[in-house]
């Protein structure tokens, strides 16, 4: 059901579950170029910067030898790593489609790639934030249980009238998401690693408040989906976040029923903060 509940069919030529056919043989050498152009920038600039599962699975599968990669050639790695694969879809699909994807372990993923004049930002994900940005994590097999945890729990959290709550989990931790570890903070969140100035920005910049991760603090969080977050949360390790997820959220959403949403560069006493912001950056934008 789309936010008019109306029931959204797909659009002409995809299946009843939205996907396509990825049809590789089809992408012009440009947009190949276009991919290409992208990785180069990101891989100049993750290594220190990402956390060691994301760089471990893009080197596992390989993703830069020809440019956008082959579903059919990544899958067959990544089913034999953690059981997920990857399957093509216009663009952006209805939640519960996309719940229903993740639940059995198959992350969709847009087959176009943005244009040359788009390398910086577009609003849509293509094959390039999917593919470079979320397929790399799906290789561990602790954030791939997470994945699956999300979906299940998506359905549920429709039927409780949540999602709002459980979506900014999403935000806050697969797109978003910063990681400790010994040797400092790392990303995870596919929206960071797929961008260069978020990838500088999200690690490095004195803006942004970076707070460790409490379940209910970030589902009370709304977010900016236009610009650089002003608070990104910072979890322990990837198995303190499958953890979280592996509890009843009913009582929590009951919960958050009574409690009010929390500013978004807000900071409580009770957080626990890595760093306080500045916000000097999202003070020179338009909000
Ligand atoms: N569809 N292709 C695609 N990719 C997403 O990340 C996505 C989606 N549909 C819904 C959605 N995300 C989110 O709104 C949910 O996670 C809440
Ligand atoms: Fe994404």
């Amino acid at each position: 059901m789309s936010a008019d509940g109306l029931a959204l069919a797909p659009p002409p030529g995809a299946r009843p579950d939205w996907t396509i056919d990825q049809d590789w043989a089809g992408y012009t050498a440009s947009e190949h170029e276009v991919w290409l152009t992208l990785y180069q920038r990101q891989i100049e600039l993750l290594p220190g910067r990402a956390c060691e599962p994301f760089l471990r699975g893009l080197e596992t599968l390989d993703l830069h030898r020809a440019g956008i990669p082959d579903f059919a050639r990544i899958n067959e790695e990544l089913r034999r790593l953690t059981g997920w694969s990857v399957v093509a879809v216009p663009g952006l699909v209805p939640d519960e489609v996309f719940f229903e994807h993740l639940a059995n372990r198959r992350f969709p993923a847009g087959r176009f790639i943005r244009k040359p004049e788009q390398l910086d930002y577009l609003q849509e994900p293509d094959v390039f934030h999917d593919v470079f940005g979320h397929v790399p994590m799906l290789t561990d097999p602790v954030f791939a249980d997470y994945m699956q945890a999300y979906g299940q729990g998506g359905r549920r959290a429709q039927g409780l009238g949540r999602l709002t709550n459980l979506a900014r989990l999403y935000w806050y931790t697969v797109e978003f998401g910063l990681l400790q570890t010994p040797a400092g903070l790392r990303i995870y969140g596919a929206g960071i690693v797929s961008s260069r100035a978020e990838s500088l920005f999200a690690v490095e910049d004195p803006s942004p408040n970076r707070i460790a991760f409490d379940l209910e603090r970030v589902m009370r969080t709304p977010y900016r989906i236009d610009d650089f977050q002003q608070v990104y949360f910072v979890i322990p390790s990837l198995e303190a976040l499958l953890d979280a997820s592996q509890q009843d959220f009913a009582p929590i959403y009951a919960r958050l029923q009574d409690l009010p949403d929390i500013p978004i560069a807000a900071i409580l006493d009770e957080d626990q903060v890595l760093t306080r912001g500045t916000q000097a950056y999202a003070k020179g934008r338009p909000q």
